[in-house]
């Protein structure tokens, strides 16, 4: 085996990319040209606050999808998977690719090719033989698809030769993976792309900015599976959407609330906040509160708090509801984004207690203001907390997928007993799998391209 050894590789990757790059010649007859290595990330703190342009802070993780490739005279792209669920594809390089069906895994590969496409037309020329292996569990809020939206994008540049500096690219991707259906904002791939290891990072958006963040010592962030699935092809994107729309239009009610508009272009809260720089973010709260009913409102109800016409706006939300929660969905945004900043202090203070008081704060929010939890994510939280986690949440997206604890490094042996027997054994029943669902993370770096 052509064993490959790269600083930026855990011991576990270099065995992968190893195995990849002879895979890749016997599947493609080809040596591969380079091997890519994209990371998934957990959210420590700031959910459902991307899309917004608000703060988040997450680090990236040591499961990632790599990506053996070599270039091809022609415009071809031929997509392989070293797990068998997931079959060969083809697609040719253009500015509008065709999409597989929604689900399909390719859609994330296609993603980036288009997007890269239509940003650098003359640049990107030659299709590619891909050969993908991938070790992030999928739709469990730890970014398998960004991972591949980044990997594929990272294959793609180097067999054209087009070298684009990562936060350029930390912008054009979010953009980019639009594609397969949502309306996602820019978390996932600048965590990939720009995460630091030993370090959590914190971004923000419109212009992008990131810096690190330490992590406390003596602390470990453990990472647990609910067992439930929200994949974003299915139930999951549609709840996910739903709810960057409750948001965009909170942004209006709040624009005319304030009595300004945005200029052109400009949609999101952050945005609007932006216009306010000596107001803190809850400041914006009373005029809603004081405005808007907490119970959800049809459409002619927000077309007149907004001051438009209720065909207009049923158009505008794209028929994707007839009613809207909005004031619930403001206060979360507003207090997760004060909570990141408010994070980012106490780490930097070596405030452990305050930065675990605001993970909790978090998921509260997020069950309660946000309505993303569930009951096995609330069981999970539950346990963790008993089991002594100084900080625990459910982390991405939610309706399913992982939680994200911080435990003190001496009480983890005890933390995974009680996870184990009170809520894995509970579902899986044997003791094999039972180990499987949850994870002990460090912090990684971003995204690496090896040249063979
Ligand atoms: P997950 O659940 O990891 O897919 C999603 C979004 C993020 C962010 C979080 C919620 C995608 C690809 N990513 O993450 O941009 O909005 O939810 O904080 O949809």
């Amino acid at each position: 085996m052509n064993r490959v050894t790269t600083a930026g590789l855990t011991s576990a990757e270099e065995e992968r990319a190893s195995r990849l790059i002879d895979g890749f010649r016997t599947t493609t007859g080809r040596a591969a040209h380079s091997v890519v290595r994209a990371p998934g990330r957990v959210n420590l703190l700031g959910e459902h606050t991307d899309y917004n342009g608000l703060p988040v802070l997450p680090m990236a993780i040591d499961r990632s999808v790599l990506i053996a490739v070599a270039p091809r005279a022609d415009r071809l792209v031929r997509l392989l998977n070293t797990d068998a669920r997931y079959k060969p594809r083809q697609y040719a390089l253009a500015d509008s690719i065709p999409p597989s069906p929604s689900g399909d895994w390719s859609n994330y590969a296609k993603a980036a090719a288009q997007g890269l496409r239509r940003a650098y037309p003359m640049q990107i020329q030659h299709g590619a033989d891909l050969v993908v292996d991938g070790n992030i569990p999928a739709g469990a809020g730890l970014s398998s698809s960004s991972a591949l939206v980044v990997a594929s994008a990272l294959a793609l540049l180097g067999v054209n030769d087009v070298d684009v500096p990562y936060d350029v690219l930390a912008e054009l991707l979010p953009k980019a993976e639009r594609y397969v259906g949502t309306l996602s904002g820019g978390m996932d791939q600048a965590a990939s792309l720009l995460a630091r290891a030993g370090n959590a990072l914190r971004i923000d958006f419109f212009p992008l900015r990131v810096r690190t963040v330490p992590l406390p010592a003596g602390y470990r962030v453990v990472v647990c599976h609910s067992l439930v699935h929200a994949e974003k092809s299915g139930a999951a994107r549609h709840a996910y959407n739903q709810r960057v729309i409750e948001c965009r239009l909170v942004t209006r009610v709040l624009e005319r609330l304030l009595g300004t508009s945005l200029p052109r272009g400009l949609s999101t809260l952050g945005d609007l906040v932006a216009l306010f720089p000596n107001r803190s973010l809850l400041d914006f709260l009373p005029c809603l509160t004081a405005q808007v009913p907490d119970r959800p409102l049809d459409i002619r109800e927000i077309a007149a708090l907004i001051g438009t016409c209720p065909d207009r706006l049923r158009d505008a939300c794209g028929g994707v509801a007839e009613e809207f929660v909005l004031l619930r969905r403001a206060r979360h945004v507003f207090s997760e984004a004060e909570r990141v900043n408010a994070a980012e202090e106490a780490l930097r203070a070596g405030d452990t207690a305050a930065f675990g008081r605001l993970m909790d704060a978090s998921h509260t929010s997020c069950r309660n203001d946000y309505d993303v939890s569930c009951p096995e994510l609330e069981e999970l939280i539950r346990i963790a907390k008993e089991a002594g986690a100084v900080g625990a949440r459910l982390t991405g997206a939610g309706f399913g997928g992982c939680t994200v604890n911080l435990v003190a490094h001496a009480d983890v042996p005890a933390f995974l007993t009680r996870v184990d027997r009170y809520f894995y054994r509970a579902r899986l029943g044997g003791a094999g799998r039972v180990g499987e669902h949850r994870f002990l993370f460090t912090p990684h770096d971003g995204a690496t391209v090896f040249r063979l």
